[in-house]
């Protein structure tokens, strides 16, 4: 009989677009920065470019395609009636890591600012609290065991009774319900999923613990890929200060996982030999707009191949 070889866990994330996948990038960088111990493991759709799988492939143990919607089975048959629910559905997939034993999912807009290994610590299924509405928990980190069963349970649920809020947050709350009072165990503390863009109601314990914020969260529909940065400062003065502080920091951790990625790959060597180094601020602008316009390239191409246009 064969040995079913099971890891421990791996952090993962889902990227669809490459947006996201600059986001993914920076978490990989964290996340190796910081020296997790555990795998790594982002799973990207078919929409993902070229250049971002090349970029996540060095800043991620492994990248792995996954289909948007399975038609093999019944249950996922049943939300193919539901397009809206598409990228929900996809993020489910990480109940499909069976390899794993334990997995912690991060968004692809998350940050972390230290070590967060101590997460495999919490059983499935647990989160931080929203944020806007404390008895649900936020999605955008969550530790969970991979189980098929699972998989197919909250798929049936989607199409049986959608979702409340139209995304994988609502679909979540609604099957892990126990989560608001059941086991505080699975209370996740607050500092591990911290929304920097939220003006705070309450403004004295952000000042008193937010030394203490383990991983940022950029919510909103504002990200980090929208702001511009020169010499290592974000442009444009309605940034709150706090704000500015981590949005810089995601900016250099991309541009970190930028030459890391110019150096392996022969045809940035091309761009240093032709008068580009990638040493300082203004040059890694360069390789990050050459990166950023490669990836639109590729992208409108795309689109063009999939409307006839070309
Ligand atoms: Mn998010």
């Amino acid at each position: 009989m064969p040995t079913t070889i099971t890891k421990p866990g791996c952090f993962a994330t889902l990227v669809t677009n490459a947006e996201y996948g600059l986001g993914a990038a920076v978490l990989g960088q964290c996340l190796q920065d910081y020296n997790s111990k555990y795998s790594t493991v982002v799973m990207v759709t078919k929409n993902v470019p070229e250049a971002t799988l090349t970029l996540l492939a060095s800043t991620w143990d492994v990248v792995l395609p996954i289909p948007e919607l399975n038609s093999n089975d019944t249950a996922s048959l049943a939300l193919l009636q539901r397009p809206e629910l598409g990228v929900t559905f996809t993020k489910l997939h990480v109940w499909k890591l069976t390899e794993y034993k334990k997995v912690v999912f991060l968004d692809a807009d998350t940050m972390p600012l230290c070590n967060i290994d101590d997460l495999f610590l919490y059983n499935e299924l647990s989160a931080c609290p929203d944020a806007g509405w404390p008895d649900c928990f936020n999605t955008g980190l969550f530790v969970l065991t991979p189980d098929v069963e699972t998989y197919d349970g909250l798929v049936k649920m989607a199409a049986d009774e959608g979702t409340f809020d139209g995304g994988d947050q609502g679909l979540l709350n609604s099957y892990f319900s126990s989560w608001a009072h059941g086991d505080i165990k699975k209370h996740i503390p607050f500092v591990y999923n911290v929304n920097p863009n939220a003006s705070y109601t309450y403004l004295p314990a952000y000042r008193r613990f937010s030394k203490d914020v383990k991983n940022i969260h950029f919510l909103g529909s504002s990200k980090p890929w929208h702001y511009e940065c020169q010499d290592g400062a974000i442009i444009g003065a309605n940034v709150s200060q706090h704000l500015r502080g981590f949005l810089e920091q995601w900016h250099a951790s991309l541009n970190k996982a930028l030459i890391e990625e110019a150096a392996a790959e022969p045809e940035f060597i091309q761009f240093r030999s032709t008068g580009g180094s990638i040493s300082g601020g203004e040059s890694v602008v360069s390789v990050l707009s050459h990166i950023a316009g490669q990836i639109k390239d590729k992208d409108t191409q795309r689109e063009k191949v999939k409307t006839g246009q070309l």
